[in-house]
């Protein structure tokens, strides 16, 4: 069951499970679609409805995806879906999970920390109330560890020495925004409860993710959604649609923050194999989700090449930092759970995929050319 199966990461996933031959059900209160509206933007590639999907699904592939809408802070729904559908993975996506949204102002941190964590104590306790052994798969981010000095573990845990004491403490967090703070208050959640009923559980730190389909997303009809406003779109999703555009490309600052990046395909693919390799009954698996690091300077780098080999030239601009981060510093971060299970050895190339995203959105040029005002930054962070 996905939570969230409307979104950039649900949809195609709800495709993947498919063809790997999993039953499907998901929910969603189709909140992004709204929320994308509401800051002056919409999805660049076109979407058709869930029901539309679920539709095009069954006749151009033959999966049998069952949809209900619904909203996961509304714990009788969830609780009533879950007791319905009877799914033995959880993988709860339905979160709200954009920075820039829960920095606008006061009504949407407030939103942010409501919808995200209550989501998730609901679906904590509907777990353990209707089947203790259901795996819970949760999308937290890299973002809940900040930048710091020392080397991330891909552990829930560390040992910790103060003052000469030692002890075991969580894993420190030092997020940069309200949405990263709420994934950070999940986690902790999740944590107690895997402590109290050994609620088994995958909690994955990924990485900013981009692209546009999957190898599952061969028609128009099953496109997911793309954001590449200032609010929605991440930031090699917006580089691309910046390019097509003839926007110079929006490196924020100095262009040295460093994140760990992935491509869609490698996003669901890396998800199908944490669903078919689950974690040990009872165990806190944490999971460092992306496939390499680059600077956004780099990656503004990168497309403004693949750019060219496609027909497109673009310059890069520096834009003032809307955003409180640092714009150089260290970063290094453990991950053994996905080459454990293969995830390295799948078929890579950031450059093909970069052009390929580039042919895919000069199509939409003109979708694009419609929603130009909403990309230039304007929520500060200050
Ligand atoms: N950035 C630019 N130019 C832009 C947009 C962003 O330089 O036009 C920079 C930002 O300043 C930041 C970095 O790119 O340093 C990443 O920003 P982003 O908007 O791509 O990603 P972020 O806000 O961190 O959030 C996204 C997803 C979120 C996920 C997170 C993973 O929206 O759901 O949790 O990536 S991570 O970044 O590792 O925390």
């Amino acid at each position: 069951m996905i939570l969230g199966i409307d979104g950039y990461l649900g949809w195609p996933l709800a495709l993947r499970l498919s063809a790997a031959g999993h039953k499907v059900s998901g929910m969603d209160n189709l909140f992004t679609r709204k929320a994308v509206q509401e800051v002056g933007s919409d999805s660049g590639l076109p979407i058709l409805t869930m029901e539309e999907r679920v539709r095009a699904a069954k006749e151009l592939k033959g999966f049998r995806i069952k949809f209900y809408r619904g909203d996961i802070t509304k714990y009788k729904k969830l609780y009533s879906v879950i007791k319905k559908e009877k799914p033995d993975t959880i993988i709860d996506f339905a979160e709200e999970r954009s920075a820039p949204y829960s920095m606008r102002d006061h009504m949407h941190a407030a939103y942010a920390m409501q919808n995200n964590i209550v989501g998730t104590i609901n679906l904590i306790y509907a777990a353990r109330e209707l089947n203790a052994n259901i795996r819970i798969i949760k999308m937290g981010t890299m973002g809940e560890y900040g930048t710091p000095n020392f080397d991330i573990p891909e552990a829930p845990y560390m040992k910790a020495l103060l003052d000469g004491k030692e002890d075991i403490i969580t894993t420190p967090k030092w997020a940069g925004s309200w949405y990263h703070w709420t994934k950070v208050h999940d986690t902790n959640n999740l944590l107690l409860a895997n402590k109290l009923w050994g609620l088994t559980v995958t909690n994955i730190m990924q990485g900013p993710v981009y692209g546009t389909r999957t190898k599952d997303i061969t028609d128009q009809r099953l496109f997911t959604r793309f954001d590449f406003d200032e609010t929605w779109g991440t930031v090699v999703n917006r580089y691309c649609a910046e390019a097509v555009l003839g926007i110079p490309l929006t490196v924020y600052g100095k262009g040295g923050q460093t994140r760990g990046f992935l491509s869609l395909e490698d996003s669901v693919e890396a998800l199908r194999l944490l669903v078919e390799n689950p974690a040990e009954k009872g165990a806190f698996r944490t999971v460092n989700q992306f496939r390499e690091l680059f600077s956004v300077m780099q990656l503004a780098e990168y497309v403004q090449t693949a750019a060219k080999s496609a027909g497109i030239d673009v310059g890069i601009g520096h834009v003032d930092n809307p955003r409180v981060e640092k714009e150089e510093h260290y970063y290094n971060v453990e991950r053994k759970v996905l080459p454990d299970l293969g995830f390295d050895k799948l078929k890579h190339n950031i450059r093909e995929e970069l052009v390929g995203m580039l042919m895919d959105l000069k199509e939409q040029r003109q979708r694009l050319e419609q929603y130009r005002s909403a990309i230039m930054p304007k929520t500060m962070w200050r």
